[in-house]
Parts: C-alpha cells; sequence; structure tokens
C-alpha cells in the first residue's frame, strides 16, 4: 500500500505529498521533529516524544497549531490511515510559509507532517555480530550553540558526520564535542559497560535525551546496574568492556571495534544481550495500543 502521508489535517498518497519551497523548513532548517517507532500495533513511548516535541517547541518559540491531545490523536489516527503495525513515525513541525527572510514573524502558521512508514537503519547482520565504529571529524553542537536536547530540523553536523564514517568505510561514525568529549552517533545515543557499570554522556557534553536511552537505563536499574550519566573520553570507549548503540530508529546494537580498537571479546557482550532482551519485550507490550 502506498503510504499517506498527513500535512496540516489532510492525507495524501506518497508522491502527492508536498510542501512549499517557502516553507521555513527548508528555507532555514527552521522546525523540529520526532522519530517513534510502532511495535506490533502499539505505538512506543508516543507521550514521551510529544513532550520532548512540545520542548523543543518551546526553546523555538514554535507555536505548534495543535493542542497535545490533538497531535496525539493524529499521530494514532495517522498509523491507523496506514495500516502499518510495525514501522516508523517521522513527526514534523515546521515553522510554516513565510517570506524569504530567517525572521520567523513572517510565517504566520506552522506546517504539521506525519509520515508512516518502514525504517531500517542498519543491516539485520549487523545487531548479531556488532558495528564497527570510528570517531569522526564534524562535532555536535553544545549548548552554547543549539542545545542538544532540542531535536532540530538541523541535522547538517550529522549528515556530515555520517559522510565521514562512510568515507571511513564504517557504517556509524561517533561525534565528539570542541572539547573532544564523546557525544553520541549519528542519530543514536551511546553507552558503554566497564566493570558492570553503564556509563553514557551527559546531555550537557552534547548527548540528545534520547528516549531509548532513557529506556535502557531504566532497564539497567530495575536489572540492578549502575548507570552513570558521566563524561567520556575517546580513551574510555576504547576500553570499555561492552559499547552499544540506542536509538529509536537503530533500537540497540552492539559495538564492536572502534577506532580499530577491538572492544572486550570483539562480539555482543553478556549485559548488552540481557538489556536488548528486555527491550524487545518491552517494545512488545507497552505502548498505545492502535489495532487490536
Ligand atoms: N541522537 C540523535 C542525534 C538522534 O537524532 C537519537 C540520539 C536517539 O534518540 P531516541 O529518542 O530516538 O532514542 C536520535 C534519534 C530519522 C531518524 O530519520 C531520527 C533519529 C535517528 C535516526 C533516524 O527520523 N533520531
Amino acid at each position: 500500500m502506498v503510504s499517506q502521508v498527513y500535512i496540516d489535517g489532510s492525507y495524501y498518497a506518497r508522491s502527492r505529498a508536498k510542501i512549499s519551497v517557502y516553507d521555513h523548513g527548508l528555507l532555514y532548517g527552521d522546525g523540529i521533529f520526532e522519530g517513534i517507532r510502532i511495535y506490533d500495533g502499539n505505538i512506543f513511548k508516543l507521550d514521551k516524544h510529544l513532550e520532548r516535541l512540545y520542548e523543543s517547541a518551546k526553546t523555538i518559540t514554535l507555536n505548534i497549531p495543535l493542542s497535545f491531545k490533538e497531535l496525539r490523536d493524529a499521530c494514532i489516527d495517522a498509523v491507523r490511515t496506514n495500516k502499518l503495525r510495525d514501522g516508523y513515525i517521522r513527526l514534523m513541525v515546521t515553522r510554516g510559509i513565510g517570506d524569504l527572510g530567517l525572521d520567523p514573524r513572517k510565517c504566520p502558521k506552522a506546517t504539521v507532517i506525519i509520515i508512516v512508514d518502514k525504517i531500517s537503519l542498519f543491516p539485520a547482520e549487523f545487531y548479531e555480530k556488532g558495528l564497527e565504529v570510528a570517531t569522526v571529524p564534524t562535532t555536535r553542537n553544545m549548548a552554547d550553540a543549539l542545545c542538544p536536547k532540542v531535536k532540530s530540523l538541523n541535522y547538517l553536523n550529522n549528515v556530515l558526520a555520517k559522510i565521514e564514517a562512510n568515507n571511513i568505510g564504517v557504517p556509524e561514525g561517533i561525534m565528539l564535542n570542541s572539547l573532544g568529549f564523546v557525544t553520541e552517533g549519528t542519530g543514536d545515543n551511546i553507552f558503554s559497560v566497564k566493570n558492570s557499570t553503564l556509563r553514557t554522556p551527559p546531555t550537557f557534553d552534547g548527548a540528545l535525551a534520547g528516549i531509548t536511552r532513557n529506556t535502557v537505563i531504566e532497564i539497567a536499574d530495575r536489572f540492578g546496574y549502575t548507570c552513570e550519566k558521566k563524561t567520556l573520553t575517546r580513551h574510555d570507549l576504547y576500553n570499555s568492556d561492552e559499547c552499544f548503540l540506542t536509538g529509536t530508529a537503530a533500537e540497540l546494537i552492539p559495538v564492536i571495534r572502534i577506532d580499530g580498537r577491538t572492544i572486550g571479546k570483539g562480539e555482543p557482550g553478556e549485559i548488552f544481550i540481557k538489556l536488548l532482551e528486555e527491550f524487545r519485550k518491552i517494545t512488545r507490550t507497552d505502548g498505545v495500543r492502535v489495532f487490536p
């Protein structure tokens, strides 16, 4: 079935789903987004994603033209319309259509777009064997530029980081901040395990407050593992017992080599496997039910 894209309350077939070239989302990258997953007919962590979206909107003074409940209902309706039991919701709110010139006051109304489609970020074999990654030159913005908590439509740093990873010949790049500390992948958070303690960079170092990251922290806590939000260097990563990435699109994926250094035994770690098993369980039972 051709996907039906929601734009400002109406549905359009994929090839007809278009927005104006005068939309400031395109002209200036002025807008925000969320990527949300549907597992077996349930939308996973929908409210958490919407809360983050409204927080991003607040910071960039973007008036989302729907209430929380209206937007929540629109997401549910978009999934129902697309009859997708397993897939991905790409929710975007742009500044909307306005004259040229970056002043947002030129845009009277924000544009709301909801795409519901399939997504696969990495090939299946990487989930079993693990990924090789490399740190890349392009840095992640810190809070003095654009706060990394804002999930904005400005992904050029991340796109460049992905190009740099491609050029090295690895499937994912690890971005540092301007001080050389570890932040995250191009579209996923990073965890390092050392002596059974989980460590992940804090948001003030340049990490997104990932919803999968939070889910993993909750699972780790229930399993009795300590998890620290801690500044990490490349040295810390190289000397991890285990390492893995987390994200809505990526889910949980093991990392087995970083900048040519083998991590642990060079295979998915014991703690990672436990966390992944529980994560898979949760994603199939939690969430907002769309289909019976
Ligand atoms: N960091 C960044 C920079 C991200 O964009 C994550 C971490 C993981 O956060 P969540 O909340 O998803 O656990 C993200 C996630 C897309 C797409 O094309 C979006 C993301 C990742 C990959 C693809 O919609 N964002």
